[in-house]
Parts: structure tokens; sequence; C-alpha cells
């Protein structure tokens, strides 16, 4: 993105007085450098595919990418453009006036001072969220632990705070929680703060809060974005992606499930550029690998802003996902939780038609690779002020999501058995693992070499039914005390079969159907 008009004096004078800009407490904040003075946010009603190309021709920038007809399109038209909006046919409402004194707006702290902490009362930049991280660590350090998922692109730390207490045992049930993939969703990583805040300071006095750091390990990501988050603070407060080359890759179209498909582009240039390649980010590729190396964790929620939506699989495609009988009324109970304190609407649904197509999302990946409930929040607000929420909703905000993030934590949920089946070579060894078993206890591997998945066998034994008709039981593993168990067998080598269904089953419960081809 170009610089625009006064930025360039703006910086000048800003480095000649040599002003430093504290933050914690005080009034103004030095904007950043790009400004959007006259720039408007409006809401387009788009019915046919010339509408839709008009808006794409006004605006650089659409902030609900719900790239399609028939319905309505939130886009920021620059200053010099609003001419042709007006000459255009476009119908319209205006939701933000001028885009530059939103941003200064947002800026201000809120008044009144409504955050039992002053931290709460303005956003903060990177360095004050990381020093309020270790300030949560030095209150409770029986609670907090702060780890590193790895370093960005340009070497930032990816910061996890694991929070957890020394009861309830070695197994608890994971909730993996990110804020801030897109850097200028600010509400993001102050909601993050807010519910990592709120469980430090309730364990011990709060019975709610005390019986969820007993049952369960909270691993909170702030900041997953942490280049475009200090980027949006420094120079463009509109900036999205992380800061590959000067376009940027999107990261919530990076992850390695369903990566490349609908609602993601191959254009750098565009809001949702995908990048080369699964995982081919260091920020998402950091904390795949945590999620990866953490199998407790079986929750999940990405947060981004706005549009009050709870979300959850699939993104990539239509269809509905395998659990979405469990997704559904989840999703229910969360959104009335988030509606609760301040009589909100939060509506429920899957990704893909709840908001729009969006593959390589993180949400798809916590799910479809590793089976974990995974859900994406956006938060408020409905448009108003879209991504600029003024700071005196930064509380009622934050709330609202923890109230979310506290009912999933707090769901009885059992996720399915997870296969995994690797590559398979005839004549070759060949590892079959699952995860989320129950500790110590038998798991079963079936495969069925003539099935479409559409039929049924029933196994008395595991008082389950198999998807895949005429199973034959391969093999019997003993699950780990970390919930995986795996067995190693060597696929035969004159077999004439090309494609290999699998599935496995323990007491009660199995996973999904795999197919694989043999090579
Ligand atoms: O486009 C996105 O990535 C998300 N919307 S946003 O306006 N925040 O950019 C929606 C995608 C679904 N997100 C998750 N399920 N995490
Ligand atoms: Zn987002």
């Amino acid at each position: 993105m170009k610089l625009r008009r006064f930025s360039v004096s703006v910086a000048l004078v800003a480095c000649l007085a040599g002003l430093t800009w504290t933050s914690t407490g005080q009034g103004q904040e030095q904007a950043p450098t790009v400004r959007y003075d006259g720039d408007v946010v409006i809401r387009a009603r788009i019915d046919t595919e010339g509408q839709l190309q008009t808006l794409m021709r006004l605006s650089p920038d659409i902030w609900s990418h719900e790239v399609g007809t028939g319905g309505f399109i939130d886009a920021r038209i620059p200053a010099e453009t609003l001419a042709a909006l007006q000459a255009s046919r476009l119908d319209y409402e205006v939701l933000i006036g001028d885009v530059q004194k939103a941003i200064d707006v947002s800026m201000q702290p809120a008044r009144g001072g409504i955050a039992a902490d002053p931290f709460f009362n303005a956003y903060r930049r990177l360095d004050d969220i990381t020093a309020y991280m270790n300030t949560l660590r030095a209150l409770r350090p029986d609670l907090v632990t702060i780890e590193q998922a790895g370093l960005s692109l340009q070497n930032r730390p990816i910061n996890v705070m694991r929070l957890t207490s020394s009861t309830g045992g070695a197994n608890k049930p994971g909730v993996f929680l990110n804020g801030c993939q897109h850097a200028r969703e600010w509400i993001t990583p102050a909601a993050v703060m807010y519910i990592a805040d709120t469980l430090v300071r309730g364990y011990g006095t709060d019975a709610r809060v005390t019986a969820l750091l007993d049952s369960r390990v909270f691993y909170l990501v702030a900041v997953s974005n942490p280049d475009g988050y200090n980027y949006s603070w420094t120079t463009d407060r509109l900036w999205r992606k992380n800061r590959r080359g000067n376009y940027g890759v999107d990261l919530n179209r990076n992850w390695g499930f369903g990566w490349g498909g609908p609602g993601s582009s191959d254009n750098q240039n565009t809001e949702i550029y995908r990048g080369t390649a699964p995982f081919s980010e260091p920020e998402s590729a950091a904390l795949a690998g945590y999620v990866r190396a953490h199998l407790n964790i079986d929750r999940h929620v990405d947060i981004h802003s706005y549009s009050q939506l709870v979300l959850y699989p699939w993104g990539w495609t239509r269809d509905l996902c395998p659990d979405d009988e469990t997704f559904g009324p989840l999703g229910e109970d969360i959104a009335g939780a988030m509606g609760a304190p301040y009589g909100m609407f939060y509506r429920p649904g899957p990704v893909f038609t709840n908001i729009y197509p969006a593959s390589g999302v993180a949400s798809d990946w916590t799910y479809g690779e590793r089976g974990a409930f995974g859900f994406g929040f956006e938060l408020r607000d409905t448009g108003q002020y879209g991504f600029l929420l003024p700071a005196d909703q930064i509380v009622p905000a934050s709330q609202e999501a923890m109230e979310g993030v506290f009912a999933l934590a707090e769901a009885d949920l059992r996720p399915a058995l997870r296969l995994f089946v690797p590559a398979l070579t005839r004549g070759q060894q060949a590892t079959f693992s699952v995860i989320q078993a129950a500790p110590s206890a038998p798991v079963s591997f079936f495969y069925s070499l003539d099935n479409d998945g559409g039929g049924s066998t029933f196994v008395a034994d595991l008082n389950v039914t198999l998807d895949i008709r005429d199973a034959v039981r391969f093999a019997v593993a003993t699950a780990r005390a970390d919930g995986t168990a795996s067995v190693t067998r060597t696929i035969p080598a004159s077999a004439g079969f090309r494609a290999v269904w699998f599935q496995a089953a323990e007491a009660g419960r199995t996973s999904l159907v795999t197919l694989t081809q043999v090579n």
C-alpha cells in the first residue's frame, strides 16, 4: 500500500522531535503513518454480477469478504473515489463517514475507566501485551507458563500462555485459543488477554474459574501475527496479512487442511492470498506445530472480528462436517452464552454458509487434522465501527468472547477417535495410529478392500457400528497414557488392490473412515 498524503511529514516531525510514546494510562497514541482522511466504509447491496464488478473497481479493500451476489458487502472507498461511487448506481449506506477520524477515535482510551485494570481501557501495542503476559506470570507463577510456539518472519516470538492449576492430573483436555491472525482486528488480542487476566486473577476466589483451571489446560495466543500487528500500529492501521514481502500472506488461508480451495487466492495482491504452499508461513506453521505437540488439545477457538458470528467447520466446502450434530447445538450454546451479558446477537453456523467460503483456515485444520472442536468467533460489532471498535467496547466485547470460550471449555465433549494412515507402498511397512483414545484401553484397527464407505458392520465386542462393510480387524493395540495407539504392518507386495478403507475403534467409539491409495 502506498503512503498517502501527510504521512511523510507526520513521520518526519515525530522523528525530529525525538518523541517517545508511552502507552499505559496515557492519553493520545501516535497514529500509524498511512492515513485514510476522507475515506468512507459503505455497505452495498449487491444483486448482480455487474454491481459486484462496480464495487470491486471502486474499492481496494473489502471489509466483509462475502464476495458474491445476493447480499450486502462492506467496503472501504478511498476519498478520491467518492465521486465515482456517487456516480455509480450502487445501492449503499455509509457505515463510517471518515475512516481516519474513526481510527483516531478508536485510539483514544475509554473514558471513565470501566475496566478493572487500566490495561483494558485502551488497545495495546505488541510490547505492552508481552509485558502484561509477564505481569500475569509474576502474579501467579503456579498457574502461568509462557512458551514460544516459534518465531515470525521478522523473528518476533509467538508466545503461548499456558494456564492451568496443579490440580486435576496430567491428562486434562486442552483449550487452544488464538487471536490476531489478522493484524487489524485489534479487539482480538485484547479479548485473549482479558480471558487470561480473568483466569489468573479469579483462581481460588471465583468458583467457575477455579473449576476451569482445575479441569482444563488453556493455551492462549494473544497475537498469532506479531509482525502484522506491530505494522498496524506503526504504519498501516488496516493491514490484515503477515509481513511476507511487501504484499503479505493471509495466515488464515495458509493452514494445511483444504488449502487452496474456494475463498482463497493465489494473487499476492488480494487480502486472501494463501501463500505458495500449506504452512509456507512460519506463523501458521509454528501454531500448528504447537497444537500437534499437545495431544490433549481437543477444542479450539480462532478469534477474529467483526460480524458477531460463531463459526465451525467447514470453511472449504459447503458439505456439513461429520460432527455437525455436535457442532450445531454446541454452536447454539456458545452463541447464546456470548449474547447473554449485553443482549447482543451472535449467529452460529458453518463458516462456508454463515460467512463465506474460506479455505486453509485454522479451525478447519484443528478439526480436520486433529479432530478438535475447532471454532472461529467473529467478535463485535456488526459494522458500525467494524475493525475500528472504540476502546470503551474492549471490555464488553472481551466478556462476550470469554463467555463463549468458557461455554466451549465446560462442554462435556468426547472428540472422535482420530486415525492417521500414512502413504502406503506395496511390500513396505506402514504405521497406523490414533489419538484421543482412552488411555490403556484396547484400540482395534480395521480395513476393507471393496467398500464405498456407505455400508456398516456391527462389532459386538466393541459395541460399535463401523462405517465400512466387510471389515477385517488386522490389529489391536493398547492406548498409551497420552491417548495415542499405533500399529506397524507390512503392506502385501503382490496384492491387486489399489485403494483400502481403514477405520479404528475402541469400546463405544469409532474413528472416521479413511480411504488411502496403495502405491
Ligand atoms: O476471512 C476470514 O479469515 C474470517 N473473517 S475475517 O473478517 N476476520 O477475516 C472468517 C473465516 C473463518 N474463520 C475461522 N473459522 N477461524
Ligand atoms: Zn479475521
